[in-house]
């Protein structure tokens, strides 16, 4: 089957638990081909996260994915994004716990805001965050445009 990429995230408070989540990660067999730590300022957040700008969650998505230091990484495999997607769990982890109980969400997720992780859910949207967080053109600095949305 063909290999795809998709965009992973681990979000603040997974990075307190960042040697399990990577453990989850390796075990079931993803390759990691890029990888950065960051920080979102509120600007960028509100631009990854602008198809949810008018749900009533969202100021407390920027608050909480601003709130520290994120990790970001491509994840190249067959289906990545599927695969990934299920790896991760239901966005809620009480009802991932449910639902799938070995997800990652099931085991590391506080609630449905601190989810612990994020995935691309869909090939376009694999496109579009790779390219956020990774961008192909310009080097790779840190703390500037260029460096792809990283303030820290
Ligand atoms: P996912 O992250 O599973 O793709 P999403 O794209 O629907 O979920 O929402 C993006 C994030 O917004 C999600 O990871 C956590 C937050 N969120 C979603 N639904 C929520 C809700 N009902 N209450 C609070 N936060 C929510
Ligand atoms: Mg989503």
């Amino acid at each position: 089957e063909k290999k795809e990429k998709t965009l992973g995230m681990i979000k603040p408070d997974g990075v307190e638990k960042l040697g399990q989540i990577l453990d989850e990660i390796y075990k079931r067999g993803f390759l990691l081909t890029r990888l950065r730590m960051c920080c979102l300022d509120r600007n960028q957040a509100f631009r990854f996260y602008e198809e949810h700008r008018d749900k009533p969650f969202f100021n407390a998505l920027i608050d909480y994915i601003t709130s520290g230091p994120i990790i970001v990484f491509e994840i190249v495999n067959t289906n990545a994004v599927d695969n990934w997607r299920e790896a991760i769990g239901p966005t809620d982890p009480s009802r991932a716990r449910t639902v799938a109980p070995t997800s990652i969400r099931a085991q590391y997720g506080i609630d449905v805001t601190r989810n612990v992780v994020h995935g691309s859910d869909s090939a376009a949207s694999a496109v579009r965050e790779l390219e956020f967080f990774f961008p192909s053109s310009g080097p790779m600095l840190p703390n500037t445009s260029k460096g792809g949305n990283c303030t820290c």
